[in-house]
């Protein structure tokens, strides 16, 4: 190592972050157009967003959802593009672990070597010194080098890792809906769940914005030498040598980003197992075992909320609604000691409850509303579930192919299991705001899971049946979301 050099394992960790960064960008950016629209406030009013990245215009007068506010965004931004929001996401955890996993490497090197001296200021004359520098680079005149950073660079670097780092990471999981619903005032921090999204865009944002100035700096100081410095230590290295292994590393990420796309548009089942095998664990593991502790007030209740899942259109549920579900009766069955059938007077005697909680829809909006009906544990303790159950399949009346098109059909279901069916606010609800359930919100019967993502939330409820696992049912992926749309059927983030 020569005077300035920069050791192996930091230039490794400066390369993974360069994969990392852009999985991170390309993901994100995919997860961003399933509701290109940013807000403020929970309720995520219609036309309150501050910003947008769509033209369509939503109907007025009649019902739309937010399935027509989703924009397809090119391969060539977004990973996977074409409104693959499932896959999309996969990578964007993937690379979540992959970038802590290169951060927390990078910190605890960085501590435990005297490289920390190098980026972390440890004189507040950093500022002073910082601003000649700026003005120097303002009239496009090179600053005199830093001994390896000038101020400038310093504070840009510690600035990153320190503060635009974390704030990222923490912003982020604000977003997750078993940890808002454990820990609501974790969100409130950052002002609330849209405001959580918001600035996580900005983080992205600020990313791009580091990336292009740091990219001009290291043309403009002489790409050549700044690149050996990154890629072998010193810029007394071999620069022609530098060049080419910089080449290859970049060429190696596009390769990743190629073939991930490609596997994704091409082979989407096997992107969603493959990655969904190393994320699914760690996501259950962590956040499943959350129970939902909210209570919000009247007041903050949603002036509107958002619709997804368009009503059942057949006859049969026309009929039903008409006479007022008297003629509907929920179905509860499978391996269970008492199969039972029970009509919506007889549910609304059973025990009631009423909770006001944050719905987080997967696409990215979210409303606050009060959901009355019956605790999940009151028909466990009535039909008795054996041994064997595992989860709970929630059989809808709605066919999807009316709404998606042949290629996405069959009636919507989706599957918990009985951890989360046993968690204190996971009820079947038939009443949403002091009303009986609106038809576009699922009546007469749907379920509210809430430390869950909003599809798992099951309206317009036919049956329940407990399995033993959820392989035979659909295609086998745990839900009609998960089965067409590619999402893990661990949602609590
Ligand atoms: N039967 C049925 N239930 C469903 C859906 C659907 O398409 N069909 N969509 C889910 C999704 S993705 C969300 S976000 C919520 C939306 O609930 P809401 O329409 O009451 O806002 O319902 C969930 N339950
Ligand atoms: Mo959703």
């Amino acid at each position: 190592m020569t005077e300035l050099g920069f050791p192996a394992w930091l230039r490794a960790t400066h390369y993974l972050n360069i994969l990392f960064l852009t999985l991170l960008m390309r993901s994100g950016l995919e997860v961003l157009s399933a509701h290109p629209k940013l807000y403020w406030k929970d309720s995520c009013l219609p036309e309150s967003e501050w910003l947008k990245f769509t033209r369509k215009k939503l109907p007025k007068g009649e019902l739309w959802t937010s399935k027509d506010e989703e924009e397809s965004f090119s391969p060539i931004i977004a990973l996977p593009g074409h409104k693959n929001l499932g896959l999309g996401r996969h990578w964007h955890f993937l690379a979540v672990l992959g970038w802590v996993a290169t951060g927390l490497s990078y910190v605890v090197l960085l501590f435990v070597t005297p490289e920390w001296q190098r980026l972390v200021p440890t004189s507040w004359d950093v500022f002073p010194q910082a601003w000649p520098t700026l003005l120097s680079y303002l009239s496009l005149h090179l600053p005199p080098p830093g001994n390896p950073y000038n101020a400038l660079q310093q504070l840009t670097y510690a600035g990153v890792v320190f503060l635009l780092t974390p704030f990222t990471i923490a912003s982020g999981a604000a977003m997750s809906p078993a940890l808002g619903a454990h820990f609501p005032l974790y969100v409130r921090l950052f002002g609330g769940h849209q405001a959580a999204r918001s600035l996580h865009f900005l983080c992205l944002a600020a990313f791009t914005a580091f990336t292009v100035v740091h990219l001009a700096m290291v043309v403009a100081h002489g790409l050549p030498e700044e690149l050996a410095k990154m890629v072998l230590g010193s810029e007394h290295d071999n620069t022609t040598l530098a060049v080419v292994i910089a080449v290859v590393g970049l060429a190696i990420v596009v390769v990743v980003h190629v073939a991930g796309t490609l596997l994704s548009l091409r082979q989407p089942r096997k992107a969603q197992e493959l990655l969904g095998s190393l994320i699914d664990p760690l996501e259950m593991g962590l956040l499943h075992r959350l129970t939902s502790r909210q209570h919000y007030k009247i007041e903050d209740i949603s002036p509107f909320f958002r619709v997804n899942g368009r009503p059942p259109q057949d006859e049969g549920y026309k009929q039903l609604a008409d006479t007022d579900f008297k003629n509907w009766s929920l179905d509860v069955k499978g391996l269970v000691e008492k199969p039972v059938r029970l009509t919506l007077d007889e549910l609304a005697a059973m025990e009631r409850q009423t909770q006001i909680t944050k719905h987080r829809c997967i696409q990215g909006w979210s409303a606050i509303g009060s959901w009355t009906g019956v605790p999940l544990s009151c028909i466990m303790a009535l039909c008795r579930p054996q041994p064997s159950a595992r989860y709970i399949v929630f059989y809808a009346l709605d066919e999807k192919s009316v709404e998606h098109g042949p290629e996405a059909y069959g009636r919507y279901y989706e599957t918990i299991d009985l951890e989360l069916a046993n968690h204190p606010q996971t009820i079947l609800a038939y009443e949403m705001n002091g009303k009986p359930l609106p038809t576009e919100h699922g009546a007469p019967l749907r379920l509210r899971v809430e430390t869950q993502l909003g599809f798992k939330m099951v309206k317009y409820i036919q049956a329940l049946e407990f399995v033993a696992d959820y392989q035979s049912i659909g295609q086998g992926q745990g839900g009609w979301r998960e089965d067409f749309q590619h999402y893990s059927s661990e949602a609590s983030i």
